[in-house]
């Protein structure tokens, strides 16, 4: 096979800054006030994001990298050979490395993101570490309708959709919905699907998940005003606001939120927002599942279950589906 060991293509889908201001004021002025978590990933919340996969109290990552290592082999002969592997959400890519190193004839590697300087440095940095792999990076918003590249420049016998990490928790469960019905054409008939779901547990499980003793989720959470700041001129001071996750067992999830300290109102360029003390902006929703609902809802959107791996005391599974 030939060497490679940079970036062989790069597909540049343009998901912001127009949408980001838009979305940011829209989100801002509606009650209650909520943004999107997808903007949490600029460059220092990518990096504080990948803190947070290290924390102890964060089992999410720590089970599924478990998960993945274990059962990659058998994760390998499910793929087969010369697959298309398209990975959404894809981040730093340490999860990647594991089943790469099961899958030395993959024909390419296709990580899917929004936040590009990461993409691009992640990307670049797979693509020395496998030479012999073609990593084709696309930067795109895939919580929107996105064109999928139809990638028929080089040979492959099916595609495969990795979805690690529960980033599906992060959507509603119509956009959950919406995402699977996504996927299924993306990978076309006889691709598959590897996806990590987190799964319902111990309620205080989850809250010191999204609660962290070093304050790195505080951290993560704030960085998304600080963002706004610097990306539209606002002026947030971040000491007036502070971090508030819960797991709320009724509807399944956390839900993530900045509270503000006191009655204040932020100006973002011409925009004035004004809270009231103790008005919270809801950040983020994090979904968790049960598997029998999970594998209904895969079923719905066109997903035949192949396999799940679990681990013993059933934090989290992984599935493989087929379409
Ligand atoms: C990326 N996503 C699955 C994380 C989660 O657990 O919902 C984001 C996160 N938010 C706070 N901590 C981690």
């Amino acid at each position: 096979r030939p060497s490679y060991g940079y970036i062989v293509s790069f597909h540049d889908l343009h998901p912001t800054p127009a949408d980001f201001r838009e979305e940011v004021l829209a989100g801002l002025l509606r009650t209650p006030k909520s943004l999107p978590p997808k903007f949490f990933y600029d460059r220092r919340g990518s990096e504080l994001f990948d803190e947070i996969c290290q924390l102890e109290e964060y089992y999410l990552t720590r089970v599924e990298t478990g998960l993945l290592e274990r059962h990659a082999a058998e994760m390998a002969r499910f793929i087969g050979e010369e697959a298309l592997l398209i990975e959404y959400g894809s981040g730093s890519g340490r999860k990647t490395r594991i089943l790469l190193d099961h899958l030395p004839s993959l024909a390419a590697y296709v990580p899917v993101d929004i936040s590009k300087e990461h993409l691009l440095a992640a990307a670049t940095e797979l693509a020395q570490a496998y030479p012999c792999l073609r990593v084709t990076p696309v930067c795109a918003d895939y919580t929107r309708e996105m064109e999928f590249p139809d990638f028929e420049e080089f040979f492959y016998r099916r595609r495969v959709v990795f979805f690690p990490g529960s980033t599906i928790g992060n959507f509603t469960p119509p956009e959950a919905e919406m995402f699977l019905r996504h996927a299924a054409e993306v990978a076309r008939p006889g691709g598959l699907l590897l996806i990590g779901v987190d799964l319902k547990k111990d309620p205080t499980v989850i809250d010191a998940a999204y609660n962290d003793g070093q304050g790195v989720t505080a951290a993560f959470n704030l960085n998304l005003l600080q963002r706004i700041n610097t990306e539209l001129g606002a002026d947030f001071d971040l000491r007036l606001f502070e971090h508030r996750a819960f797991y709320d067992p009724a509807h399944g999830r956390v839900e993530m939120h900045l509270v503000s300290r006191q009655a204040q109102t932020v100006h973002i360029g011409e925009t004035a927002i004004p809270f009231a003390a103790g008005e919270t902006i809801h950040t983020e929703d994090s979904y968790k599942y049960d598997l029998a609902d999970f594998e209904q809802m895969a079923a719905r959107t066109g997903w035949t279950r192949q396999m799940v791996w679990q681990d013993e005391q059933g934090y989290f599974a992984v599935g493989l589906f087929a379409v």
